[in-house]
């Protein structure tokens, strides 16, 4: 049992794989204490695949005992994480179906086809960028350049979001997400984005595009209209894990496979698959660190613990792909020629199932072989060990990746 000593979970992620070690020794369910408050975790596959599916477990926040007591409030840094209003992301049974489904054809396959001479050409521009950045040599931040702007101005296209307020909207994210910004601070944020998906969807009520918000807006046939509450809670939900969660697939993929040249050398020349190299860094170094959270409806018996009525229940995913029950003893390892590469459940599992997981695979498809056709000789600029995490405690991202484009040109050969 552990529900004596909840681990605490360090919001500043100085050591990512120690924690995720620490959590995986405590049990297959522990508790967590995340900035102060306590809730279940789950760190082994079997049991989450098990949880997801358990219809006792549900996502509406008025579950949770330590909410309707009061005891959580939105003073809590990551109550925006939870209390996200009325969406596919926070409702269960039929009704989730319901707010589910368009966003289920607009990211079926044949659509998706649709975009990637789009995000092709996306990458191609900022490939330039990029290019510029780093030329002659210099120290660029890929991330910086490069895998952050990408994912927005893919989801940015899908849902119809203006390229001139990517900016505005990626710097209200790293707000909300950070555990740096004053909690008075992420609440205005907060509001801010209410304010402007609000109008978004005005605005596109008032004149439709061919795209995804307006889409949300329409009943098709037989189609039952969902409210404004609903279409602005969706897009909110879409932008966010639309965009952040590439950008650490990207990034962390990038990074897994600088520090593994002989690995990145057998990617590039085709003998492994770009695809394994997405799926191993989805498992090994999945870019959902926690996700909060699930609220139990009756007491669940999970082994020798028992989940309280009214408690809550995280999914430690980057957890649960170091499972060695699945993955084996090597679990620790980045290796794309695993055979279980494809056995992690880092877009989740069951009803809630990450939509969009096919076309993060598919911006991550498209980009890492780009980038390196590119720039065959791209390094890192500094030691693996010395890359720093972002400090946000439920997404995994780092804070910035520096590299080299290219080998330093050698000094001219005088004589
Ligand atoms: C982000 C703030 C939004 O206003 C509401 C919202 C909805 C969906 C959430 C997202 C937030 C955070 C990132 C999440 C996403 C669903 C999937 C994604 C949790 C809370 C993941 C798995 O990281």
């Amino acid at each position: 049992m552990n529900s004596q000593c909840p681990i605490g979970i360090d919001p500043m992620v100085g050591d990512l794989d120690g924690e995720t070690a620490r959590i995986r020794a405590a049990g297959p369910i522990t508790k967590l204490e995340l900035l102060g408050v306590p809730a279940w975790t789950i760190t082994d596959h079997a049991i989450a695949r098990r949880l997801l599916t358990d219809t006792r477990l549900v996502k509406d926040i008025d579950a949770w005992s330590l909410w309707s007591s009061g005891v959580v409030t939105r003073e809590w840094p990551l109550i925006g994480m939870i209390d996200a209003g009325r969406s596919m992301f926070t409702v269960d049974g039929g009704e989730h179906r319901r707010l589910r489904a368009k966003t289920a054809q607009a990211l079926a396959p044949r659509r998706l086809a649709e975009l990637r001479p789009v995000i092709e050409r996306m990458t191609a521009e900022l490939l330039d960028d990029l290019a510029v950045a780093g030329a002659g040599g210099k120290v660029v931040d890929l991330k910086q350049v490069f895998a952050y702007p990408l994912p927005m101005r893919v989801i940015g296209e899908l849902m119809g979001v203006d390229r001139a307020d990517h900016p505005q909207l990626l710097d209200w994210y790293k707000a909300f997400f950070s555990v740096m910004t004053p909690q008075d601070e992420r609440l205005e944020v907060i509001d801010a984005m209410d304010a402007y998906f609000t109008d978004l969807v005005r605005k596109k009520t008032a004149s439709p595009g061919d795209d995804l918000t307006s889409a949300f807006i329409n009943a098709d046939e037989g189609g039952e209209l969902l409210t404004e509450e609903e279409v602005v809670g969706n897009i909110k939900a879409l932008v966010a894990a639309g965009h952040e969660t590439t950008i650490g697939l990207i990034v962390n993929t990038v990074r897994a496979l600088l520090a593994k040249p002989d690995q990145l050398a057998n990617v590039v020349a085709g003998e492994i698959d770009w695809k394994a190299a997405i799926e191993e860094t989805l498992r090994w170094d999945s870019p959902v660190t926690h996700l909060l959270m699930r609220f139990a409806t009756e007491d669940i018996t999970v082994g020798h613990d028992v989940i309280a009525k009214g408690d809550g229940v995280v999914m430690s995913y980057r957890a649960i792909g170091r499972d060695t029950a699945v993955h084996g003893e090597t679990a620790d390892d980045f290796d794309a020629t695993r055979s279980t590469v494809s056995r992690h459940l880092a877009f989740g599992y069951g009803p809630h199932i990450c939509p969009g997981a096919a076309l993060s695979r598919l911006e991550a498809a498209i980009a890492l072989p780009a980038l390196f056709a590119r720039f065959p000789g791209i390094r890192l600029a500094v030691p693996d060990n010395e890359l720093g995490n972002l400090p946000v405690l439920t997404q995994n991202d780092l804070e910035a990746l520096p590299v080299t484009l290219h080998q330093a040109a050698s000094p001219p050969v005088s004589g």
